[in-house]
């Protein structure tokens, strides 16, 4: 099962947690030295700046997959690292992302420095709201693709998952999948919380992966086979066919999906049920335009219902998902509302206009 970990960093003895955790998470990934030592040196400087910027804040690590699937790359897993905070913000980001803006007072490689070194990046930053920076950290292959499909489709995914209480496990899982030109965006919440949630959840991906050919409501019925050794799992199955611009969607227990298009946000519903435990007989699959404007946000009830999209969602698709995933989750917590539960976020959204990828 995939490890997660989640540090708050309020004084300077956390840095070193964050960055131990860096380097446990990309021995997993299995990157190469020079690649731990990159994954090592981002964690650390954004495990800094929260302290230096907003007087503390946390750092999510994960192991994900790329954020724009390319195909046959199903195994290659990325380290993601994501430092939420609540401070002032950065008023300008464009300065704080220059060389020499974070090392003037300390020994940090500055922000300019992790986006050099990071095969993705992102920095999102609402005054008075706080402050999410992203860097994921791969092997740099940089192989071209395989097979006889496009090697970029016009879509990213990424997302956070985040397990309650700092537990080393999240019941949360999710993934993306390429095969030809359908993009699956699968999103799963197993029953409770802690290692034997996170044993459900890691099958329904593990399914995934066997068969991301198939629809979602095909998937779900492969995943109910999947998981009934488990304790079962929510699942939300989100799959984009990128040639003919439509997304088809099937969920199975309380799993959340809005998808926006323009200004317009509306929800998929999900059918009630329990994947590996009982099925609904009918699994309706909803069948949706997918435009420039559209973007899909998949999460598990760790999040409220009822959260608002907020800055980092509307607009053209320019921040890295993962950092409209971290900005969802950050701007529906509160301190009024304690997380009960393992939260994740997963979001698809159109590629940038000006990049391939
Ligand atoms: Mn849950």
């Amino acid at each position: 099962m995939p490890r997660v970990w989640e540090v708050p960093v309020h004084d300077s003895t956390r840095v070193r947690d964050v960055r131990v955790a860096a380097r446990d998470a990309a021995g997993r990934a299995l990157l190469p030295e020079e690649r731990v030592a990159a994954a090592e040196l981002v964690a650390t400087e954004l495990a800094t700046n929260l302290l230096k910027h907003a007087g503390g804040g946390r750092v999510l690590l994960d192991l994900v997959v790329p954020a724009a699937p390319s195909y046959g790359d199903d195994l290659l897993r990325l380290v993601q690292i994501v430092a939420i905070d609540h401070g002032p913000g950065i008023a300008d980001v464009e300065t704080a992302l220059m060389d020499g803006f974070s090392t003037r007072d300390s020994l940090g490689a500055g922000l300019g420095t992790c986006r050099r070194t990071s095969d993705g990046f992102g920095l999102h930053s609402v005054p008075g709201k706080g402050t999410v920076a992203m860097a994921r950290i791969g092997p740099r292959t940089d192989r071209p693709g395989t097979g006889p499909y496009p090697p970029r489709v016009p879509v990213r995914a990424g997302g956070v998952n985040v397990p309650l209480a700092g537990g080393e496990f999240s019941g949360d899982a999710w993934t993306c999948v390429r095969t030809a030109d359908r993009v699956t965006l699968m999103l799963a919440d197993g029953l409770g919380h802690g290692p034997q949630a996170a044993r459900a959840s890691s099958a329904a991906t593990h399914a995934l992966h066997q068969a991301a050919h198939l629809p979602p409501d095909e998937l779900l019925r492969r995943m109910h086979t999947a998981l009934r050794e488990t304790r079962g799992a929510a699942v939300a199955v989100a799959q984009l066919d990128v040639s003919a611009g439509q997304l088809y969607f099937a969920g199975v227990g309380n799993a959340g999906a809005r998808l926006r298009r323009g200004d317009t946000w509306h929800g998929l519903v999900s059918r009630p049920g329990i994947v590996g435990a009982h099925l609904p007989t009918h699994l309706h699959q909803h069948r949706e335009d997918w435009t420039p404007d559209s973007l899909l946000v998949l999460h598990s009830d760790g999040l409220p219902s009822r959260w608002s999209p907020g800055a980092a969602t509307g607009g053209p698709p320019l921040l890295d998902p993962a950092v409209v995933a971290a900005s969802i989750m950050r701007d529906a917590s509160s301190s009024a509302r304690p997380v009960r539960d393992d939260t994740a976020v997963a979001v698809l959204s159109p590629s940038p206009p000006d990049r391939s990828s």
